[in-house]
């Protein structure tokens, strides 16, 4: 074959591996996941495009040359680029998103199964979204009061003894923005990010359901740093979409724990916003203040920059790398802004 048919060869093979790619696309994730990425195609274009002009030049290159010595630095040339680009790559895990990263802590790496990704293109339209991800940080569950004969701020609600305290979470993976213009997918507790705040008082027990949401795509779990037990409860309360587990503990120890999801990965699950608090108050409550606030700070890892709009996935080598586009307080940008105002409690309640 002349160079001129190898030329128009390459041309037409290169012209339908485009087109093939974009109908895979199109097959596996829909037209949302060709909306998104519609950027990533044009880079690839440009690039394929350019590669092919520097292999006609390659071709006519090693047409005009005659010599052996000429040939044979062209194929170290050619073995020397194949090293350094597969030592660079390293091992690849084709079947995750994204491909090519590689962690070696315990439990899966940071990526995520390929299918899931794929079926979250295909079923956006499922996702509940979220006009606001932010938990409001004003709300806080009403301090455990203790009742007391000598003291008449006791209220009715006051109790002395540990009780059995039921509790009922909802994993849910949900689309809402981070700020206006930039949406995300949250993986959250109850729909907001953080999770409800808990409130118990040491001694009590508590009874905890959590219920994973039909429409999610992975499992999830609750690891209470409160709870006395195997990977704080992790271990009992991993749930696949639709299903529930309820656990029981006592709470043993006073404090102001987290909890989050600790399905592998788990730092996975907690940059898409699956965490929350849960107070633990002492046996004689907590000394009166005049106002509570629950704030958490967050960081979100996308592929997209600082800034981007439109839907941006979830970059796992930036979170390798802690070096998140967002860090927010309460889920997103401005979630605190002009929305905490201390007030002070009516004098009555003022000792
Ligand atoms: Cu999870």
């Amino acid at each position: 074959m002349n160079l001129h048919k190898l030329s128009n060869v390459l041309v037409v093979i290169v012209a339908a591996l485009l087109l093939l790619a974009v109908l895979v696309i199109l097959l596996v994730g829909g037209f949302s996941l060709f909306g998104f990425l519609r950027v990533s195609l044009l880079q690839a274009f440009g690039f394929v495009i350019a590669i092919t002009a520097s292999l006609f030049f390659f071709l006519r290159l090693v047409h005009s040359i005659d010599s052996v010595p000429m040939r044979a630095s062209i194929v170290v040339f050619i073995i020397g680029v194949a090293i350094f680009a597969s030592v660079s790559v390293g091992k690849a895990y084709l079947f995750q998103y994204p491909m090519c990263v590689q962690s070696f802590g315990p439990g899966a790496g940071p990526g995520l199964p390929l299918q899931n990704v794929l079926t979250f293109f295909r079923q956006m339209d499922q996702f509940e979204w979220i006009d606001d991800i932010a938990h409001n940080p004003n709300r806080v569950p009403p301090p455990i009061a203790i009742a007391s004969a000598d003291d008449p701020l006791s209220s009715a609600s006051g109790r002395r003894e540990p009780e059995l305290i039921r509790l009922t979470l909802e994993t849910k993976e949900v689309l809402a923005e981070i700020a206006p213009g930039i949406v995300f997918n949250y993986w959250t507790f109850n729909g907001t990010v953080p999770g409800p705040m808990l409130r118990v008082r040491v001694g009590d027990t508590v009874e905890l359901t959590l219920h994973n949401n039909a429409t999610s795509l992975h499992q999830h779990n609750i690891d209470l740093h409160a709870a006395t037990a195997p990977g704080g409860g992790g271990e009992a309360t991993v749930v696949a979409p639709g299903e529930s587990k309820t656990i029981r503990f006592r709470t043993l120890n006073p404090g102001l724990y987290v909890y989050h999801c600790a399905v592998s990965n788990m730092s996975v699950h907690m940059a898409h916003g699956m965490y929350g608090l849960i107070l633990v108050e002492p046996e004689q409550g907590l000394p009166p203040v005049d106002k509570e606030f629950y704030v958490m700070q967050g960081e979100l890892y996308t592929t997209g920059a600082l800034g981007r709009s439109g839907l941006q996935a979830f970059d796992a080598k930036k979170m390798l790398h802690t070096q998140p586009e967002y860090v927010v307080f309460n889920g997103r940008t401005g979630a605190i802004v002009d929305n905490m105002h201390a007030c002070h409690l009516p004098r009555k309640l003022v000792h």
